[in-house]
């Protein structure tokens, strides 16, 4: 499964989104952009902290979309998961093993951490590992607290840099948290705006 196509998945479930730095945000921007998703632009390991302080904020559903690196990089946060998580929060773990954005160094997933095991060591009570994009669904349809590690495909898709500067990103999430969640589409899709669904992006890829 490849990175955008997951991110197809997740943006197709009704909920406000964390989104990682780098690729996936440029991904899923171009995949599905919505006012109820927040791009990191440069924060590394953040994504699952904020979105696990948004879902105790508030009663809404919230999916963190994470990376690998990311992960690694802030690993207390599956402990955090693990010890305050409710129902409404799901991590998504996009695992390709290797820093993607940029240049793909190898992680330590690549030589032998093994992320869902470290999250269920921290009590996350729901901890799946998909490989494919129905399993992938699947997942996301389960209650929280839960993650859900992703394994992707090394290679990003040929996609521009999120055109929104960062105040708008905040703003327009803000407004969207504080009206009232949009009515679930026919088909389960979310009120996102979907972008070049047709034409998937060539992948430059690289070996994992
Ligand atoms: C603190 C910090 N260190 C390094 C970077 C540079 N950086 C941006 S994205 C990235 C790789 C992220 O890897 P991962 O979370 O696995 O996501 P992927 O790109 O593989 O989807 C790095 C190292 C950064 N933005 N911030
Ligand atoms: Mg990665």
């Amino acid at each position: 499964m490849r990175r955008d196509q997951a991110l197809g998945e997740i943006a197709a479930a009704p909920a406000l989104r964390i989104c990682n730095l780098g690729f996936s945000s440029r991904e899923l921007y171009h995949v599905a952009d919505a006012a109820t998703t927040f791009y990191m632009l440069g924060s590394m390991g953040l994504a699952s902290s904020i979105g696990l302080g948004l879902a105790l904020a508030q009663p809404r559903r919230v999916v963190a979309i994470d990376g690998d690196g990311s992960v690694l990089m802030n690993l207390g946060t599956l402990s955090s998961i693990g010890r305050y998580a409710g129902p409404n929060f799901t991590l998504v773990i996009l695992d390709n093993g290797v820093h993607g954005s940029t240049g793909n160094q190898p992680t330590n997933t690549s030589h032998g951490t093994d992320l869902a095991r470290v999250a269920r060591a921290c009590g996350v009570r729901n901890v799946r590992v998909v490989r494919d994009l129905r399993s992938l669904r699947q997942a996301l349809r389960a209650a929280g607290p839960s993650v859900i590690v992703a394994q992707v495909a090394v290679g990003n898709a040929d996609v521009p840099l999120v055109p929104l500067p960062g105040s708008r990103i905040r703003d327009r999430f803000r407004a969207a948290l504080t009206a009232p969640p949009p009515r679930p589409a026919p088909g389960g899709r979310s009120g996102s705006t979907r972008r070049g669904r047709a034409a998937p992006p060539a992948l430059n890829r690289a070996p994992r």
